[in-house]
């Protein structure tokens, strides 16, 4: 029997391999033998007939791929590499990938190309999240454990649909509910997550900041907050209590959509609330105000002093397996290494650290700021730009003129493969090993469950061949993903808080390590957390006469983005069609649309097709589109949050019409 972990979302459930089956592990902390359908069936994926097994080049995106050898293949990425410059390079990863891959994709760009221009997907998740914490809690560091839902008396749910997204946790959540846990969702739409909640609030897209603004009002004004904790442990009260004195409060709840009474109701929930958890995911993150939505959200907690306590915190959720680890690595534009930014001393360090002299100080591009750049090499790993950034008429003009495009998958039916000059195969879930670390910073282990395809390769060695080929060999010999995991334990002793020089590689597929757990003060220089006055700006699209409703896009329990793993005629994931279209019943009425029917959503970029759901679940003039309909990025906003970049994806302007057939 061989213990690994699920290679799917943020929870990071531990699995079993024995004679061909995987089942939960019962004796692994974090899901203690539950496992969802996505889990389960990591095993078929691997199998498809879809899988990438072969390196394929092409001259031109006009032409068919041939089969090559890697050697041949190797040369010309070298060759193209060395004829361009640092800034025409851009490396656009993935929080699929493992910290070992990210840490030699991060090595190679930032420290021997010289290009910071090493990115990832986390941009369209978490960015916002990882800015939010760094100016108010000093780190990009999440203060709580998933658990402590068992040790608190609130969980507040913000734009995440845990019940979809995040399955296993959301069990967890229902067992809390029994032993007392009661659960407030606030979203858009009354999901399978708001089915089970104790409060629903249907807010108004865009409005959290309004929501969380009236809340930390309130606490004021009733004299809630916590005024030791607020005097000795937060810098910024007394701007915040005087900004709040002139809020339009009934402006703010107005736009918020909830009525006096909803909002009421969740007081006097919160107000009795001795422990408080406010948990969000994509429905704040991803939006033009993203970083501001999470920080009205944080200060929630900072007022309270409900914070660095069981049973308390802000807990932002991440999406993918190793979102959060490739952030420790290094693997965004805007930090370095290790949690480090671009600073001398930083650069000092890492310099030393990795034997080179050749880092940039400069931020390099974001992911959603690559394809603007006039690329000439783009080495996209483990991810599908073309099917996840929002525009995408525009992004195919981008991808379409740059030169050259290594796309490195281990699955031949990508959106991004139409535009790529050079395809690598990697080996997937189950034929390699890794670290990656969960939502709640713990790392775990996947492990190697069969015989890798002869032709893939584990991600951390392709980029190590490509640098080998380049000439770097003295920094890039690694014989073993636990080598390079051993070198990035090493380098996480550069920045105190991080050190993870305790993990042991061999043991953390049975017992993972969760770093950081002393930690129970605020990670900024002077010690303290920062509370920031933040207002709703309405930066986002408007709606008006011709695309009069707002597109809300996201999950389905049983899909996994583009499903390049888990759409397969072979599997049964299919608990919800992948393409609908959720309408209220009264929009429905008004338009003669019938459930079942076929639609056109359009907004200003593009337009996509799909099938009317009526349903009482969705707010008037809102509608919902899962992310399985790989063409939803037609439709999207492009619309930036301005410190994290991170694109507003869920409030988009758009009409829909019915497909008349003929
Ligand atoms: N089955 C499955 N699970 C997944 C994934 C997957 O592809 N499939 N992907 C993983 C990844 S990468 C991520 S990032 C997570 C995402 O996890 P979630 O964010 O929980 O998933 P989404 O479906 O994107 O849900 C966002 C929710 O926000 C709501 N929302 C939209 N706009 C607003 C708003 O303005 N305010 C509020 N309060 N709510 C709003 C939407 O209605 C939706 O219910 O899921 C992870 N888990
Ligand atoms: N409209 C809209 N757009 C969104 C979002 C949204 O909510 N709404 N969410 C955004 C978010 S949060 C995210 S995280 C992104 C996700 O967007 P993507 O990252 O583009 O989605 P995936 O389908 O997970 O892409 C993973 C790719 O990795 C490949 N792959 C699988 N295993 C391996 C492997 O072992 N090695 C390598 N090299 N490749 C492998 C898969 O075949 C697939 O092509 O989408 C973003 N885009
Ligand atoms: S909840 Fe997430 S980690 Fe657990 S089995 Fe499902 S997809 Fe995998
Ligand atoms: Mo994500």
């Amino acid at each position: 029997m061989i213990k690994s972990v699920c290679g799917y979302c943020g929870v990071g459930c531990g699995l079993e391999y024995e004679e061909s089956k995987l089942i939960g592990d019962i004796s692994y902390p974090v899901n203690e033998g539950s496992v969802c359908s996505k889990g389960v069936s990591e095993l078929i994926s691997m199998q498809t007939p879809t899988r990438l097994l072969r390196p394929m080049v092409r001259e031109s995106i006009k032409k068919e791929f041939t089969i090559s050898s890697w050697d041949s293949v190797l040369a010309l990425i070298a060759k193209k590499i060395r004829a361009t410059s640092k800034d025409k390079i851009g490396i656009y990863l993935s929080g699929q990938l493992l910290t070992e891959d990210y840490y030699i994709a991060n090595k190679l760009g930032k420290g021997f190309l010289g290009t910071n221009n090493v990115d990832t997907n986390s941009r369209t998740c978490m960015s916002s999240a990882v800015v939010a914490y760094k100016k108010a809690l000093g780190a990009d560091f999440v203060p709580l454990r998933m658990d402590d839902i068992f040790k608190s008396n609130l969980l507040i749910l913000a734009g995440a649909n845990t019940a979809e997204a995040h399955v296993v946790f959301h069990n967890q959540i229902k067992k809390a509910k029994k032993q007392g846990l009661k659960v407030v969702v606030i979203d858009p739409r009354k999901t399978d997550t708001a089915k089970v909640a104790d409060i629903y609030l249907p807010i108004k897209p865009n409005s959290d900041i309004d929501f969380f603004n009236l809340l930390s009002k309130r606490i004021i004004d009733e004299g809630l907050y916590n005024s030791d904790f607020v005097q000795n442990h937060t810098n910024n009260f007394e701007q915040l209590k005087n900004k709040f004195k002139r809020l339009p409060v009934t402006k703010m709840l107005k736009r918020t959509g909830l009525s006096q009474e909803e909002f009421d109701s969740f007081w006097n929930l919160y107000k009795e609330s001795e422990n408080i958890i406010t948990a969000w995911t994509m429905g704040l993150n991803q939006s033009s105000q993203g970083v501001d939505k999470n920080l009205a959200l944080i200060n929630t907690h900072l007022l309270t002093g409900k914070i660095f306590k069981s049973g308390n915190g802000p807990l932002s959720l991440t999406g993918q397996p190793n979102a959060m680890g490739g952030r420790e690595v290094g693997g965004l534009s805007t930090m370095l290494a290790v949690h480090l930014g671009f600073d001398d001393e930083s650069i000092k360090r890492v310099s030393e650290f990795w034997h080179t002299d050749k880092i940039d100080n400069k931020p390099g591009l974001t992911a959603t700021q690559m394809l603007d750049a006039n690329l000439d090499i783009l080495i996209i790993c483990h991810t599908d730009p073309l099917y996840h950034l929002p525009n995408r008429n525009r992004v195919e003009e981008q991808m379409a003129k740059v030169p050259f495009i290594v796309e490195i998958n281990a699955y031949e039916n990508s959106e991004s493969a139409k535009y790529a000059h050079v395809r690598l195969p990697a080996a997937p879930w189950g034929e390699k090993e890794g670290t990656q670390t969960n939502l709640d910073r713990s790392i775990t282990k996947q492990e190697r469950l069969t015989r890798t395809s002869i032709d893939c390769k584990p991600d951390w060695e392709i980029f190590q061949l490509i640098a080998q080929e380049l000439g770097f060999k003295h920094g890039f010999n690694f014989k073993s993903a636990k080598e390079v995991f051993q070198e990035y334990q090493e380098m996480t002793k550069l920045n105190g808080y991080m050190d993870i020089h305790k993990a042991n590689y061999d043991h953390l597929s049975k017992e993972p390590y969760v770093w950081g757990e002393e930690i129970k003060e605020f990670l900024t220089p002077d010690k303290k957390g920062n509370l920031f006055f933040v207002e709703n700006r309405l930066l986002s699209e408007k709606t008006d006469l011709e695309y009069p409703s707002i597109l809300l896009t996201g999950r389905i329990r049983d899909q996994w983005h583009s499903g390049t793993k888990t759409n397969l005629p072979q599997t049964l994931l299919k608990h919800k069609p992948l393409n609908f279209c959720e309408i209220n019943e009264d929009d429905a009425l008004e338009l003669g649309i019938k459930d079942g029917e076929r639609v056109k959503v359009s907004s200003r970029r593009g337009s996509v097709e799909s099938y009317a759901k009526i349903t009482k679940n969705i707010r008037p003039k809102t509608l919902f589109i899962p992310i399985s309909n790989r063409d939803i990025n037609f439709v999207t906003s492009d619309i930036l949050d301005k410190e994290s970049f991170e694109p507003d994806y869920n409030h988009s302007a758009v009409k829909i019409e019915r497909i008349e057939l003929d």
